[in-house]
């Protein structure tokens, strides 16, 4: 079994919803044992798009890294994903964060995230569940590289309780 920390967001439809309906369907394959509190997170890359919500979870599975990814692709497909701009905005999206302390770079699969390290949307609820996690590529820590990220504000706690009725 090999550990992977996988990264969820949606900013289309109702936000908590889509996020909560991927991750039962990724707990159906993987092991789940860590998930992270949702944060409501401001757009980066595209800024004119509704925010994010975002979570990290953690969890132990015997699929390779193309198999999680064709998982991942698959719950994004049949929850109504389209092919659209990129960064731009989107029902749910499914990135693997972390596998193990694997580093590969293909033109399907980068791990770790190419783009982990800088943002704060992902290294806040990383840092809630996985804090001493070291990043195998950058030899630091999540908390370490957390310190150095900016536009943490940006990124805050979210209750579904918070979330109007179309939310
Ligand atoms: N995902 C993107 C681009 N920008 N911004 C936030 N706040 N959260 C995301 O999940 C996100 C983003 C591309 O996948
Ligand atoms: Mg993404
Ligand atoms: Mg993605």
């Amino acid at each position: 079994m090999t550990k992977v920390y996988l990264g969820l967001g949606s900013n289309l439809g109702n936000r908590a919803r889509n996020i909560y309906v991927a991750l039962r369907r990724l707990g159906d394959t993987i092991q789940l044992d860590q998930v992270s509190s949702l944060y409501e997170t401001e757009p980066v890359g595209l800024v004119d798009q509704p925010c994010f919500l975002n979570l990290v979870c953690g969890g132990e599975t015997d699929l390779s890294p193309e198999a999680l990814l064709r998982l991942a692709k698959t719950i994004e497909r049949e929850m109504g994903r389209k092919e659209g701009l990129r960064f731009g905005p989107r029902v749910v999206d499914i990135d693997i964060l972390l596998y193990d302390d694997l580093v590969t770079d293909t033109p399907r699969l980068e791990i770790p995230h190419p783009r982990l390290h800088e943002r704060a949307f992902v290294l806040v609820p990383l840092n809630e569940i996985a804090p001493e996690l070291v990043h195998p590529r950058l030899g630091a820590s999540v908390q370490q590289l957390l310190h150095k990220a900016a536009s943490l504000k940006r990124v805050r706690l979210y209750s579904v309780t918070d979330a109007p009725a179309n939310d």
